[in-house]
Parts: C-alpha cells; structure tokens; sequence
C-alpha cells in the first residue's frame, strides 16, 4: 500500500520539476510570453555583461560577488558544473535563451 503511493509521488515531483523548467517562455516564442521572455532576457544579459568585467563570457567568484550579494550566496548553487565560473546557461538557470 506505501510503495504504490510513494512512487506516485516520486512522478509528481519529477513532473513538478520538469515544468518549472519547461515553463520558461522561449525567447524565441510567439505573443506575449516570447515578449517576456525576449525583455527578460535582455535584463538577464545586461546584468551578465555587466558583471563580467573582463568580458571572458562567463563570471567568476569575484564577478559575481562584486555585482550581487545574492548571486555571491547562490554561486555554488548556480555553478553546476563545479568549474569556478558561472556560464550564461548556469546565470539564467536553464538553456531556453540561448546567448
Ligand atoms: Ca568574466
Ligand atoms: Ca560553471
């Protein structure tokens, strides 16, 4: 009787997890959510290129630091390949706005 209903929830997390990321708009997208997504999107790359002061295309630990507290705090987080830097992918936290 457990085991049915917490493989049900196992789904449900998955699914759960797999629409926070689906539901970021393309930008790229038609209508109004491609609108949001491209004005995000621009947000996004203005706040990167300006905290990528040596303009290598990706920010590290001092970057990030030095333009937000809070991305200082999320680094490791951020950082899933673990290699120092924040890509523009890991900086957005999905690839749905290519560069
Ligand atoms: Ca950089
Ligand atoms: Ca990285």
């Amino acid at each position: 009787m457990f085991r049915p209903s917490l493989l049900a929830l196992c789904a449900l997390f998955h699914f759960a997890g797999a629409t926070a990321q689906t539901m970021v708009p393309k930008a790229d997208q038609e209508g109004r959510p491609g609108d949001v997504a491209r004005q995000a999107k621009q947000k996004a790359q203005e706040k990167f290129d300006a905290a990528d002061t040596n303009q290598d295309g990706k920010l590290s630990r001092e970057e990030a630091a030095a333009a937000s507290a809070y991305l200082a705090e999320k680094f490791d987080e951020r950082d899933k390949n673990g290699d120092g830097f924040l890509s523009w992918e890991e900086y957005v936290g999905h690839d749905r706005w290519p560069r």
